[in-house]
């Protein structure tokens, strides 16, 4: 009888173990192929053969960019829309508020560049609670071509950005599929050594790079954010955020309801909401081109960058549950416990062999993801900086994540929201329980991003 308990008990044993060496193989062939997508597609950016076509000869596009206050390096940032190698583009900037303090820059850069067709749109339409999309709206209807990119106001292009990703809007996937938008991976660089931003410069260059590029190169289910996206305006009209497929053949067929940029003015991420409707609606595809997004951190301490992963959380719980949930299971420090218990039972590996070399490679493979990003090793001078900040990700990951799991309340740019079921949210008023008082800590100077940290 109690032989039979112990078999039983150790053939569960048997399964747990492989299951646990299982998922941390197929932890690591993710990591392993995000690290090779890395390497091969951003290692070489040719010059897309529409930098110098002529102007009727490129489709036209229309770079948006919403503006909220001076943000770091944004004279840089803006300015690198106005210098894109393309024969056929028009800019709008955007601002809710005529005091607002970009405008000064915007004004600058529009009489040094009196050759680009750039204009600005002040004022916003409430079409929801998402403050970048009511700022969005107006630049969207009045956009003059039907390929918009939509561009954060931190990220900075490289000139040829804009035609390599109109190249890839044009092409399809393999299977045939349509592409429906064209994202760009961040690529986050700090030029300050506060601890935040290190931390938060070691997440997006390696961890989240690698598994963005990973889950891009796998294309089983829309993964984007939204710092830099191209895609049609008509086919946004098209879809209402539903997420259901469109019941007609018709190219031309719409959904049901509120279509077009307005209809996301409900979700915090609507970017993400944006690409995921483009997909699931239309059964289009994304694509990544060879360029990167490059953002500039700006000053964080480490509760910035707290509350930014934990807004982050939440957000993304309800929109794609199952990752989120199995997220802690994917990360460093509980993927080596799983990955070196299972190995110690099944094979008797010691775990003093396999900790220090999981952690060993893992380091060594994300530097590799830094260079292919940045397209040179990582600089001797920020070395130990950032594999403090890249050790210091890793500690924090599971602290943040049960403290945010626990939580629908996000407090972005000052203003509280509770996060929806459905990814919807509801903007809340500010009751000051000792509770709400102690999440409004995020940082409150004036100038936090319109678009940002909700991804
Ligand atoms: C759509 O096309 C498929 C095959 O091309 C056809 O079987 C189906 O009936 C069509 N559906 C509608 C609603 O027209
Ligand atoms: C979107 O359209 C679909 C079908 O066309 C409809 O079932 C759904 O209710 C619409 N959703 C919204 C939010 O309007
Ligand atoms: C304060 O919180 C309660 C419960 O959390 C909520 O029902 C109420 O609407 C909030 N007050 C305001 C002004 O939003
Ligand atoms: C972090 O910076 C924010 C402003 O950006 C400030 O409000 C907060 O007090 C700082 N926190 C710490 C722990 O220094
Ligand atoms: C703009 O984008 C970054 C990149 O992820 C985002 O997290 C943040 O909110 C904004 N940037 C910075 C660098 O402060």
């Amino acid at each position: 009888m109690s032989l039979q308990i112990l078999e039983n008990s150790n053939a569960l044993l048997i399964t747990l173990h492989s299951v646990g060496a299982v998922w941390y193989g197929l932890l690591w062939a993710i990591g392993i192929l995000g690290c090779l997508t890395a390497r091969k597609r951003y290692k070489l950016r040719p010059r897309s053969p529409l930098s110098s076509a002529s102007p009727s000869s490129a489709p036209g596009v229309s770079i948006l960019r919403p503006l909220k206050g001076l943000d770091t390096n944004l004279y840089e940032n803006l300015e690198s829309t106005f210098t894109q190698e393309y024969p056929n583009y028009e800019i709008i900037l955007s601002v809710a508020d005529e005091d607002d303090q970009a405008l000064p820059v915007v004004r600058e850069l529009m009489s040094k560049y009196p050759d680009v067709d750039a204009k600005v749109v002040i004022g916003e339409e409430v079409v929801g609670i998402n403050p970048k999309v009511n700022n969005l709206i107006r630049p969207y209807r009045q956009a003059a071509n039907d390929i918009l990119w939509v561009v954060d106001s931190n990220v900075t292009a490289q000139p040829g950005t804009l035609a390599r990703a109109v190249d890839a809007l044009q092409s399809h996937t393999r299977s045939g599929k349509q592409i429906g938008l064209v994202h760009h991976v961040p690529f986050a660089y700090s030029t300050e050594s506060k601890i935040g931003s290190r931390v938060e410069e070691a997440f997006l260059n390696t961890n989240h790079a690698k598994m963005y590029l990973a889950i891009n190169t796998v294309a089983i289910e829309s993964c984007v954010v939204g710092k830099s996206n191209l895609y049609r305006r008509s086919d946004l009209e098209r879809v209402n955020g539903s997420l259901k497929p469109i019941q007609s053949n018709d190219s031309n067929a719409k959904q049901e309801g509120v279509c077009g940029l307005a209809a996301f003015g409900r979700f915090l991420a609507e970017d993400n909401m944006i690409a995921s409707a483009l997909w699931h609606e239309l059964g289009y595809r994304h694509d990544l081109s060879c360029d990167v997004a490059r953002n500039v951190v700006g000053s964080l301490n480490l509760s910035d960058y707290v509350w930014r992963r934990v807004r982050w959380i939440r957000v993304r719980k309800h929109m794609v549950f199952t990752a989120t949930i199995l997220e802690p299971f994917t990360e460093s420090i509980l993927l080596c416990i799983i990955g070196s218990a299972s190995f110690r039972y099944l094979f008797g590996v010691p775990p003093w062999i396999l900790i220090p070399l999981h952690f060993l490679v893992l380091l060594l493979v994300d530097l590799d993801v830094y260079s292919s990003l940045a397209g040179h090793p990582l600089s001797e001078s920020i070395r130990w900086e950032f594999i403090a900040g890249w050790i210091g990700r890793e500690i924090l990951t599971l602290p943040i994540f049960l403290f945010a799991v626990f939580g629908n309340e996000v407090i972005w740019r000052g203003r509280r929201y509770r996060v929806l079921r459905n990814g919807a949210a509801k903007q809340i008023g500010r009751n000051t329980t000792f509770f709400s008082w102690i999440r409004q800590n995020p940082r409150r100077d004036n100038y936090e991003r319109l678009d940002t940290e909700l991804q």
